[in-house]
């Protein structure tokens, strides 16, 4: 780890007045340090999160080269100050009193920043993002059967008040949740976005019903994770925990499977959209009826393969008054094909970056 500069701010949330004085005062001197250009970066720079794989770990290309950029990291937990990527000003604080003071510090220095060409860099980013999410929302005006994995996200927005906790977990069941679901609520979104890790969705979704008893809870999981830890299911049943699970079965490592048939074959995949039953190696899976299972351990088990049955396969969960799964059949050929593939494809591609 690189040495770093390290700023203590000590703070509490009951003096926050006269802490965002102190801060002010501490901001000063950090300013005083750093040219106008370190606080663009510095709001460049993510906030609320900690820099990981989705992050893409700080590294170039989509981040600018160290040499080019000023990193400044804060954080509440000192182990985190330069762990995956070294930290020209380590902060030790609540990133929400840090920008606070920030501002307070631009807001006197407003002059010094050229906002028409980040305004401009804005309105380019909006537009883009608003064409993205044109072309995904196309996805949703297909009805065909086994159903394209982008109804799923979806139909629970709509289904689900605000404030229920959303676990996603699974390869591209993952990656289809998160660009098909709208987080309302702060604090409602739990996956492993920072390792990735399989099959932990089914006892976070656990542990969010045990933290928020009233708050509905639902788990979209892929049929690989959801096969790590299955038995939770019964744990669910005998602690009353009504969390909602939705498995989302191709019957494959799906993420795998994409990124194997781009390395066997990249032409055949591309033009074909999959490869042979018989090409690809170690990447299907047989078949599990995720509803008797669940109905196994006592809980209520529903199987739908057609968008229209999704909704109506929710409310039967939902007055069931316990733990249910709601095994979905997905097209296997759509599910490989996630939204964005092209730059988690890019973001896999060490050690490029740096
Ligand atoms: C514990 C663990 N083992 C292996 C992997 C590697 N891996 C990433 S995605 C993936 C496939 C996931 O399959 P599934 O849960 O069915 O989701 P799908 O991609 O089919 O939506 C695998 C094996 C991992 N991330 N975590
Ligand atoms: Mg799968």
């Amino acid at each position: 780890m690189a040495p770093i500069d390290q700023v203590q701010l000590n703070f509490n949330p009951a003096t926050l007045g006269l802490l965002n004085a102190v801060l002010g005062l501490v901001m000063f001197g950090v300013a005083l340090e750093l040219k106008v250009d370190d606080f663009r970066n510095a709001l460049k720079t993510p906030k609320g999160t900690r820099l990981g794989e989705t992050d893409w770990w700080g590294k170039a290309p989509y981040w600018r080269h160290p040499s080019q950029q000023k990193m400044i990291q804060v954080d509440a937990d000192a182990e985190m100050l330069g762990m995956n990527k070294p930290a020209d000003l380590a902060i030790l604080g609540d990133a929400k009193l840090f920008l606070a003071a920030l501002a307070l510090r631009l807001e006197a220095r407003k002059g010094e920043i050229r906002s028409e060409a980040r305004q401009k860099n804005i309105a380019r980013y909006n537009e883009t993002k608003r064409r993205d999410r044109e072309d995904w929302d196309r996805a949703l005006a297909d009805r065909s059967a086994p159903m394209n994995p982008a109804h799923v996200a979806s139909v629970c927005r709509d289904f689900f008040a605000d404030d229920a906790i959303v676990v996603a977990d699974g390869g591209n069941t993952t990656i289809w949740a998160s660009f098909y679901h709208r987080v309302r609520v702060p604090n409602t979104l739990l996956s492993t976005f920072k390792f990735g890790m399989l099959g932990a969705g089914v006892a976070q979704a656990l542990g969010a019903a045990v933290a928020f008893p009233e708050r509905q809870v639902v788990c979209i999981i892929g049929d690989g994770a959801m096969g790590f830890h299955p038995q939770e299911i019964e744990t669910a049943v005998r602690n009353k925990l009504k969390v909602i699970y939705l498995v989302l079965c191709d019957r494959a490592w799906g993420m795998v499977k994409i990124n194997q048939s781009f390395t066997l074959r990249p032409i055949k995949t591309m033009l074909k959209k999959h490869l042979d039953a018989d090409e690809n190696i170690g990447t299907d899976l047989g078949e599990i009826e995720f509803d008797k299972l669940a109905v196994s351990m006592g809980a209520h088990g529903e199987r739908v393969s057609d968008p229209k049955e999704l909704k109506p396969a929710l409310e039967r969960c939902r007055a069931s008054g316990r733990c249910a799964v709601i095994h979905v059949d997905v097209n296997p050929v759509k599910h490989m094909w996630a939204p964005g593939l092209i730059h988690f494809k890019d973001m896999h591609r060490e050690p490029k970056g740096k």
